[in-house]
C-alpha cells in the first residue's frame, strides 16, 4: 500500500479530533464600533490553553464571512516575516513560535465599514505524532453600535404602524358608518320616491278625472251649440223664406193688382228665378247676379225696364274684331263695352224655365186679406217647363239723337245652328233694317256663315248674322266713317253710332 493511503485516513482523524477542540480563541478589542469614530479595533488571534501537542504551525489564519462562504483577510505561514494581508486599512503582527505561542493580531486604526463582520482564527499544525492538525476558534463578531437615531426610527417605524392600523380601523370603522348612514339614506331617498310617485299617480288620476269631465262637458258645450247654431239657422232660413215668401207675396199681390185691373183673367203667371225683371231700385244698369249662375247688366229704365243687356258700345276701349269663340263666349267689360256671348243669350233665351204657378180664384176684384188667405190655404207650387218667348230691343245714339228699334219675339238657335236668329213684330223710330238678317246664322272672321261668297265679317270688320252682308253691323269697327265697317244702322247712320245697346227680356205683353 502506498504511504500516502496510509497518511489521509491518519490525518483525516487527526483532524477530526483537533476541529472540535476550542483550544484558539479570537479576541477582539470593541465587539461593537462606531465607523470613523473607534480608533484602534483588533482582532487578537492565540491559545490561551497553551496546548502541547503542537509541534510546529504551518500556518495561522484570521477569515472573515463573506455571502460566499470564509474568506482570508490575513495569513501567516510558517517562515514568513511578515503577515499576508488581504483586508483594507489594517495593519497586523503576528509570530510563528514554537509550540502553541504562536499569535496573529489585526488592527484596524480607525474603524470602517470593512471592519464590522463575524471573524474567525484558523490554524494548521503538526502534532507530536508528525500529524497535520487543523483548528479554528468560535467566530467573533464586531459589529455597529446601537444607533440611537436607528431605535428612533425603529420606534418612529412602530408608532406609525401602530398609528396606520388605528388609522385602518378607523377607516373601516368610518367606512361601515357610512355605508350604514347611506344605507339609511338611499332607503329613506327610496321611500321618498315612492310616496312622490304615489302622489303623482293620485294626482294624474284626479287630471284625468277632469280632463274628462271637461271633454264631457266641451262636448256638451259643442253639441249645444250645433243645436243652437242648427236653431238659429233653421230660424234665419225660415225668416229668409218669410222675406222671400213676403216678398212674392208683394210682387203677387202688385201684379195681381195690376192685372185685376186690366183683365179678369182667371190665371197669370209670375216668373221664377228672378231676372232683370225683379230687380229695381238699383239704378239704371245695375250688374246683378241671376239666380241662374250668371252675372248680366240689366237696364232697369228703358220701357219699364226688366231688360237684360246683350251688347252696349260706348267707346273704342274694347276691340270688337274677334272670333268664334269670343263671341260664342263673350267678352269685354260688363261696366263698359261688351259681348254678353251667344251661348249665354241662348240659354237665357231657350232655357227650360221652371215656373212657379200661384192660383188665385180671379173674376172678383180681392182685397188683400182676401189673397193672403188663399195664399195660406191654397197656395200651391206647381213646376213645369216653359219655353219663354222673349223680346229683343236695340237702342242706338247717332249724332245726338236716340233711336231704337224693337222685336217682340226674339230667339237664338244653338252652336250646331250656328246660333242663327229669328225675330218678328218689329216697331221703332227706325226702319226695319234687322228684317234682310233675320233667319240668319252668326259669322266671325274666322267663322263664314253667310250667304257672300267672300267673308262679310272679315271685309266689314265685324260679327254678325250676316246675309250677303248687312243693313246692320252694330259689332263693326268703332268710329269708322266710310266703306260700312262701322257700327251701322242702315237707316239712319252715315258712317258710326256713338251707343249702341242690344237687351233682350221676357215678353210680358
Ligand atoms: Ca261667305
Amino acid at each position: 500500500m502506498d504511504a500516502t493511503w496510509t497518511f489521509i485516513p491518519k490525518l483525516i482523524l487527526a483532524a477530526a479530533l483537533v476541529m472540535s477542540s476550542r483550544a484558539w480563541h479570537l479576541n477582539v478589542t470593541s465587539s461593537e464600533i462606531d465607523v470613523g469614530r473607534t480608533a484602534q479595533v483588533s482582532l487578537n488571534c492565540f491559545n490561551p490553553y497553551q496546548q502541547q501537542d503542537i509541534t510546529d504551525l504551518l500556518m495561522m489564519r484570521i477569515e472573515k464571512k463573506q455571502l460566499t462562504g470564509w474568506s482570508s483577510v490575513a495569513e501567516l505561514r510558517h517562515g514568513d516575516v511578515d503577515v499576508r494581508l488581504t483586508a483594507n486599512d489594517v495593519t497586523a503582527t503576528g509570530n510563528i513560535v514554537s509550540g502553541a505561542n504562536s499569535f496573529m493580531r489585526l488592527t484596524w486604526p480607525l474603524a470602517t465599514n470593512d471592519t464590522i463582520g463575524l471573524y474567525r482564527c484558523d490554524v494548521t499544525f503538526l502534532n507530536s505524532h508528525g500529524s497535520v492538525g487543523w483548528q479554528k476558534g468560535l467566530p467573533t463578531s464586531i459589529s455597529r453600535k446601537s444607533d440611537v437615531t436607528f431605535q428612533i426610527l425603529s420606534e418612529m417605524v412602530e408608532e406609525t404602524k401602530r398609528q396606520c392600523t388605528q388609522q385602518k380601523q378607523d377607516i373601516q370603522t368610518y367606512v361601515a358608518a357610512a355605508v350604514e348612514e347611506n344605507k339609511r339614506h338611499c332607503l329613506k331617498e327610496k321611500q321618498d320616491v315612492l310616496q312622490n310617485m304615489t302622489a303623482m299617480l293620485k294626482a294624474l288620476e284626479i287630471l284625468e278625472t277632469v280632463t274628462a269631465a271637461l271633454e264631457r262637458n266641451q262636448r256638451e258645450v259643442l253639441l249645444h251649440s250645433q243645436r243652437l247654431l242648427a236653431n238659429t239657422s233653421a230660424s234665419l232660413e225660415q225668416r229668409l223664406s218669410d222675406v222671400e215668401d213676403k216678398l212674392w207675396i208683394r210682387q203677387t199681390l202688385y201684379l195681381a193688382i195690376s192685372h185685376s185691373r186690366s183683365s179678369n183673367s182667371s190665371l197669370w203667371v209670375s216668373l221664377q228665378p228672378q231676372s232683370c225683371a225683379s230687380v229695381k231700385g238699383f239704378g239704371p244698369r245695375p250688374v246683378v247676379l241671376l239666380s241662374s249662375g250668371q252675372r248680366v247688366v240689366c237696364d232697369t229704365v228703358t220701357d219699364q225696364g226688366g231688360w237684360i243687356v246683350i251688347q252696349r258700345r260706348v267707346s273704342a276701349d274694347v276691340d270688337f274684331f274677334r272670333g268664334w269663340e269670343d263671341y260664342k263666349n263673350g267678352f269685354g267689360d260688363l261696366h263698359g263695352n261688351f259681348w254678353l256671348g251667344l251661348e249665354k243669350i241662348h240659354q237665357l233665351t231657350s232655357q227650360a224655365s221652371c215656373l212657379r204657378f200661384k192660383i188665385y180664384c180671379s173674376g172678383l176684384h180681392m182685397n188683400l186679406q182676401l189673397v193672403l188667405i188663399f195664399y195660406g190655404l191654397f197656395s200651391l207650387s206647381l213646376r213645369f217647363h216653359h219655353q219663354v218667348r222673349h223680346e229683343l230691343r236695340f237702342d242706338l245714339r247717332f249724332q245726338g239723337k236716340n233711336y231704337y228699334a224693337s222685336y217682340d219675339k226674339f230667339s237664338l238657335s244653338g252652336e250646331t245652328d250656328n246660333y242663327r236668329i229669328q225675330i218678328s213684330g218689329f216697331s221703332g223710330n227706325v226702319d226695319d233694317n234687322m228684317v234682310g238678317h233675320n233667319g240668319q246664322p252668326f259669322s266671325t272672321n274666322d267663322r263664314d256663315n253667310d250667304s257672300w261668297e267672300k267673308n262679310c265679317a272679315s271685309v266689314y270688320h265685324g260679327a254678325w248674322w250676316y246675309n250677303n252682308c248687312h243693313s246692320v253691323n252694330l259689332n263693326g269697327l268703332w268710329g269708322s266713317t266710310g266703306g260700312a265697317k262701322g257700327l251701322r244702322w242702315k237707316s239712319v247712320t252715315t258712317g258710326s253710332v256713338s251707343f249702341s245697346e242690344m237687351k233682350i227680356r221676357p215678353f210680358a205683353k
